[in-house]
Formats: structure tokens, C-alpha cells, sequence
């Protein structure tokens, strides 16, 4: 027995900061209450990162208007483009997970995924998490809403590509974990170290937009060289 726990704590993932986290969906004077995910209508939400971090997990409550689980869900997380109110997902896929619902009914469930491909989020960028679904509206799952505190939410039309803000002063329930990194671990190796500044050594020079330009002004030059001989750290 106390192997098989050794082996169950040597499975567990790195504790997880939490990166953004709205209120659940219980004791507001909103209730139960949400933004349905159908073939009418896919709904995404808004966070600001709170830190450089490779992103663990996302969390969403959700309930559903059939009474029996399974109703199919795209989750993905996408960058944001546009600025104002003409913020919304880029449609560039950053990372996707197919779910079902497993609500019966109105009866929120917090459903989680978990990230393979930990991309690296960075501190005061903004990303959107996006929920579609092939269930007619009659029977789809619904995102709830936050019991309390604002959001920046989404929804868009059947063609996909038309997104508009939803007027709503309730942010819809979410929750984003992910490990603290170093934007200048180029190859999100988990150090800093010569490979990664080889790799900027590459992109030297104007780039539009890469991940060597560490301070995103669309060069990468001895500014973001000096960054990364900050975050240098040996090799393991
Ligand atoms: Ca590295
Ligand atoms: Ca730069």
C-alpha cells in the first residue's frame, strides 16, 4: 500500500497557481443561470493572465437543458485580437479538448480539463477560453454565470466568425491554473540556458511577432537579450 502511494504522489502534477478564478455559480441573486452552447450560438470567455505560467488547467461550471449527460463540447483556448469592445478570439486554436457535458438537468457541474501541450501564457496577455457544441439549443449545455463580479464574455452566431460582446454584466464561472515559467525558456525546456539563447539568436533582429521578442515591441534586440540573461538559469 505505501508504495502504490509513493507511486500515487509521484504521478500528481506540480501544484498549479492559479491564473484567473471567477466566483462559482451558487448563492449570487444571478442563480442558476447561463449562456447556452449550441449549434445557435458558441460563447467564450475573457482572462487576463496573472503571471508568466504553462497552462494546467481550466475549469468550467456547467449544466444542461436535457435532462441526460453527454451533450458534445469543443473546448479551446485561442489569443485575443482586436482592442475595446471588438476583443474576441483570434480563431487560432491554441489548445483543444473535446468533453460531454455531464450535467443532468440544471444541476451545474464544474468540469475540468487538463493541458498536454502546456503553452506558455504570459503575465497581462489576454486569452480566451471558447466552448462550442453540436447540440441543437433545446438540449444543449449551458456556461454558467457567475454568482457574482463581471466578465468579458462572448457569443457568436452558427457561422463562427462573427463574434460580438454579450452586453452582460456577469462574468461567466472559470477557473485557469498553470506553473510558474520564465517567457525567456525559448524552448519551454524549463530552463534558461544556451539553447534558448540560440534561439534568439535566430530571431535576431525585427520579427513582427516571436517569442524571442520578450518585450514586444516587434524587435528582438539587446533588450531582450538583457531579460534573458536575467532569467538565466543552468542547465538540469
Ligand atoms: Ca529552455
Ligand atoms: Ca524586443
Amino acid at each position: 500500500m505505501l508504495r502504490a502511494l509513493a507511486i500515487l504522489a509521484l504521478a500528481m502534477p506540480a501544484s498549479a497557481d492559479t491564473l484567473y478564478s471567477s466566483n462559482g455559480p451558487f448563492g449570487g441573486w444571478f442563480g442558476l443561470w447561463g449562456a447556452d452552447v449550441s449549434t445557435s450560438q458558441s460563447v467564450a470567455q475573457r482572462f487576463t493572465c496573472a503571471i508568466d505560467a504553462d497552462l494546467s488547467t481550466a475549469s468550467f461550471w456547467i449544466m444542461n437543458n436535457a435532462e441526460q449527460p453527454g451533450a458534445p463540447i469543443v473546448v479551446t483556448i485561442e489569443a485575443d485580437v482586436g482592442t475595446g469592445s471588438s476583443s474576441r478570439p483570434s480563431g487560432t486554436i491554441i489548445e483543444s479538448w473535446p468533453i460531454a457535458a455531464q450535467a443532468s438537468g440544471w444541476n451545474p457541474v464544474q468540469q475540468t480539463v487538463t493541458s498536454r501541450a502546456r503553452p506558455q501564457l504570459r503575465a497581462g496577455a489576454k486569452y480566451w477560453f471558447v466552448l462550442r457544441s453540436s447540440a441543437p439549443a433545446g438540449s444543449s449545455p449551458v456556461w454558467n454565470f457567475a454568482s457574482s463580479g463581471q466578465g468579458y464574455t462572448c457569443i457568436t452566431l452558427p457561422n463562427g466568425t462573427t463574434w460580438q460582446s454579450s452586453g452582460l454584466s456577469a462574468g461567466l464561472c472559470m477557473g485557469v491554473t498553470g506553473t510558474p515559467s520564465s517567457p525567456a525558456d525559448l524552448d519551454n525546456d524549463g530552463d534558461v540556458d544556451g539553447a534558448d539563447l540560440g534561439a534568439m539568436l535566430t530571431a535576431w533582429g525585427s520579427c513582427g511577432t516571436c517569442v524571442a521578442d520578450l518585450n514586444a515591441d516587434g524587435v528582438v534586440d539587446g533588450a531582450d537579450l538583457g531579460h534573458m540573461l536575467t532569467a538565466w538559469s543552468s542547465g538540469s
